[in-house]
């Protein structure tokens, strides 16, 4: 049994959060994670809010546990999202790709619990004073819209600067992870790229593969020219994406370019034009179990690893 301020503060069985995949993360995976005793997260992403409604509705008559929803704010949408869990009075709200401060007042009024995602000492300290209730570290490593630092430099440095319970994200995919995290201060973790394998996790098959095949070395970040930089796996789209960063096309071509990208990827399978975000970790994932076998089997190898790291100290 691993215990810590992050179960006590959201009343989950087990120390793990899923990560809001943008697109990727829906009521159903969700509540399949939040039934296992971690925390599910539905995903906004790019999508208005009343596909954010439908999903926690769908997750609400799957699950009577707590889950949350992430707001990514660079969407249009974010405006809508955040009144929308406010009003739905939704258990938890984590946020990425921004600063969720003007926000933070409503949702403290809802009796929301706000995790920002922080990439930065400077953004932690920031948030805490906001009044933030935890915040999620998450390193480099990671898939998706990333920061400039590794989880390893990342969560130690978040710990010493904010007296807010820290949840380690980036790189983590196993009990080995979940251990390290411990070590490094975090007292929970969240993953992405493991849950992309889950049984209820509706990603189309080409995605799956590409992750379950996925190497040491197989993924690449593209985007830093347009200040977000973005975790994929090295496909067709990135290496055409990563050719034209460097090429004279104005920066309004270059966004264009991977507008629609991630849907391709996780409605499509289109192996051509999609963009799969996936972290460096995926190369660890490598077969199809159930959220409740992912999360159970993460906590099962961290249990001994966390028991025996006394055998290290003569
Ligand atoms: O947000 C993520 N991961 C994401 S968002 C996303 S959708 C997207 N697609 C294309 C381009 C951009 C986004 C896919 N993956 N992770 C959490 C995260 N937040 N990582 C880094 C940050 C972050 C960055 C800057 C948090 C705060 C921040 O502060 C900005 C500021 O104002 O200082």
């Amino acid at each position: 049994m691993i215990k810590s301020a992050v179960t006590e503060m959201l009343g989950i069985e087990w120390p793990v959060f899923q990560g809001g995949m943008a697109w990727i993360a829906d009521g159903r995976l969700a509540a399949a994670v939040s039934n296992a005793g971690g925390l599910g997260i539905i995903a906004a992403g790019n999508a208005p809010a009343d596909y954010v409604q439908k999903q926690i509705e769908t997750a609400r008559s799957l699950t009577e546990k707590p889950f949350g929803v992430n707001i990514m704010l660079m969407s249009p949408y974010a405006d809508d999202i955040a009144a929308l869990v406010a009003r739905e009075h939704v258990r938890v709200v984590t946020t990425g790709a921004g600063n969720p401060g003007k926000y933070m007042k409503m949702w403290k009024d809802a009796g929301i619990i706000v995790i920002p995602v922080v990439a930065s000492t400077a953004m932690a300290k920031l948030m805490t004073r906001a009044g933030a209730d935890a915040l999620i570290a998450e390193g480099g490593e990671s898939g998706g819209h990333i920061g400039e630092l590794t989880t390893m430099v990342l969560v130690p440095q978040i710990v010493d600067a904010t007296s807010l319970p820290v949840i380690a994200a980036g790189g983590i995919a196993d009990g080995r992870g979940v251990a390290a995290a411990f070590m490094l201060g975090a007292q929970a973790v969240q993953m992405g790229t493991r849950f992309l394998s889950a049984k209820e996790c509706t990603i189309s098959d080409a995605y799956r593969e590409k992750v379950l095949k996925a190497g040491d070395l197989c993924t690449v970040v593209t985007g830093r020219r347009l200040g977000h930089p973005v975790r994929s796996l090295k496909t067709p789209f990135a290496r055409n994406y990563a050719k034209a960063e460097y090429s004279d096309i104005s920066d309004e071509e270059l966004e264009a370019m991977g507008t629609g990208a991630l849907r391709k990827a996780v409605v499509d399978g289109d192996v051509e034009h999609g963009c799969f975000l996936a972290g460096q970790i995926a190369t660890v994932v490598n077969k199809v179990e159930s959220a409740e076998e992912i999360v159970h089997s993460v906590i099962e190898e961290a249990e001994p690893l966390l028991k025996g790291a006394a055998k290290w100290v003569k």
